[in-house]
Order: C-alpha cells, then sequence, then structure tokens
C-alpha cells in the first residue's frame, strides 16, 4: 500500500512542497515535468495538480492527502480535515481599495463592485457584515481591476504588499490568514492512518529542527 499526496505542480508552493518532503528524508525520482512519481524509500506516490484541485482531489480520495493553501482550502469548501500547518506560503487575504478613498469601517463597501479570484470568501465576509456589494469574479490580476473600471475595490491575496502598493491600493480589511497546510481524506484505513502519522512525525522533526 503506497500513501498518495497531491501537491502543486508548479507556482509558489512547489519550491517548498517538494523541499519539505526531501527533508523529510523522502527521496523524489524526476520531479521535473510529471504527473507523478514515486519515492524511493518511503511509500509514497506523488501528484503534480493546480493547487485549485487539491481540495477537490482529497475530498474525493484520488489523493489520500495534499499541500495546499488554507486560502485555496476554504475557497473551495471542501470536506478535507488539516493535519499540519506547514510554516512557509504564507499570505492574507484582504480587501483594498484606492488609496486616496476614505475608509471608515466594512460599511464603506455597501454598494461596492469587488474584484477577486475568492468569491466564497468574500460573499462570506460580506454577509457576516451584513453588507451588500457586487463580487466580481476574475481569475487573474485582480489588483489592476479598480484602474481599469472593472470594480471599485479588490479581495486579493497579499504578502508583503508592493502589489497593491504598485496599483495605488492600500489593504483596510483581512479576511483570513493562511499558510501551506498538509490536507488529508476523512475516509481513511488504519494503514494509511499510520503512514499519515510516521509522515507527520517527520514533518514535525523538520519544522523543530528550524526552530
Ligand atoms: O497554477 P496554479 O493554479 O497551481 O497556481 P496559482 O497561480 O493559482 O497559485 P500561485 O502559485 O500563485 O500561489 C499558490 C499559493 O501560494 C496561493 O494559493 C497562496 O496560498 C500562496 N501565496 C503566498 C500566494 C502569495 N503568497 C502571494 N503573494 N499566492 C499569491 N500571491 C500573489 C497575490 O495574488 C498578488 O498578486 O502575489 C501578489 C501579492 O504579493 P505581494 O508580495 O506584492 O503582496
Ligand atoms: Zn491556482
Amino acid at each position: 500500500m503506497k500513501l498518495r499526496i497531491a501537491i502543486q505542480k508548479s507556482g509558489r508552493l512547489y519550491e517548498d512542497s517538494v523541499q519539505l518532503l526531501k527533508e523529510c528524508g523522502i527521496d523524489l525520482r524526476n520531479v521535473k515535468d510529471r504527473l507523478k512519481t514515486e519515492a524511493d524509500n518511503f511509500p509514497l506516490e506523488i501528484f503534480f495538480l493546480r493547487d485549485d484541485d487539491i481540495p477537490q482531489y482529497v475530498e474525493d480520495g484520488v489523493a489520500d492527502i495534499g499541500i495546499v493553501g488554507e486560502n485555496v482550502l476554504y475557497e473551495k469548501n471542501k470536506k478535507a480535515a488539516i493535519v499540519e500547518k506547514l510554516g512557509f506560503g504564507k499570505c492574507r487575504l484582504s480587501v483594498a481599495i484606492p488609496r486616496i478613498q476614505q475608509y471608515e469601517g466594512v460599511q464603506s463597501l455597501q454598494g461596492k463592485r469587488i474584484a477577486t479570484s475568492y468569491p466564497f470568501l468574500v460573499n462570506e465576509f460580506l454577509a457576516k457584515n451584513n453588507v451588500q456589494a457586487e463580487i466580481h469574479e476574475i481569475s487573474g490580476s485582480v489588483e489592476i481591476a479598480p484602474g481599469i473600471g472593472l470594480a471599485d475595490v479588490v479581495a486579493d491575496l497579499v504578502s508583503s504588499g508592493s502589489t497593491l502598493l504598485m496599483n495605488g491600493l492600500k489593504e483596510v480589511e483581512v479576511l483570513l490568514q493562511s499558510q501551506a497546510v498538509l490536507i488529508r481524506n476523512n475516509n481513511l484505513n488504519a494503514e494509511q492512518q499510520k503512514l499519515i502519522e510516521k509522515l507527520v512525525f517527520r514533518i514535525r522533526a523538520v519544522k523543530k529542527a528550524k526552530h
């Protein structure tokens, strides 16, 4: 029996995900440009996927575990449990408005057009705060939306804040603090659970050694 893990194929989580597995002593052959690979010295099969697809694959049990940002996990709202926070891929999902505009709390968002790639989380935030606003879902370059008149404000991921700054925007609300997490399918057998425990034990040791 092998444990199947889904990690990002390329992008911001790829390097750290592969690095973490390596630091756990897992030998990956031929990682580059493949859909899947196998570890030599641990019963692990690695699937390389778009991060957006990982929660679904883990919910469906196509992969037993996965590494994905909390932002994606919560946005997709899939049934997969967090096993361990991994300490990389840190960012936050924030609302940002044109720098020159006044902000007097969430009510300032009333009636606004919000560009975002996170419609589910933004909707939840608006509902919680009793604000009615129009959500415009776009898949990339969200921060340019106000500049081109597509929206009044944005809700996007922020890490250093320089993208917002470059686009004349300022952060006014944080909806979510996020980092990469290890997630698992909810219906694993005892053997699979044992393997996850073994992997998590190693992950914790790696994390501890870094502190
Ligand atoms: O192809 P695939 O769908 O797999 O990848 P993707 O393009 O959807 O995602 P990718 O690789 O960009 O990001 C993967 C994950 O990294 C995200 O889901 C987050 O969990 C995490 N992460 C951490 C970030 C950032 N930091 C980040 N800064 N994801 C995106 N950004 C972007 C943000 O959208 C904005 O455009 O970086 C810009 C802001 O950065 P600063 O430093 O200027 O504030
Ligand atoms: Zn993605």
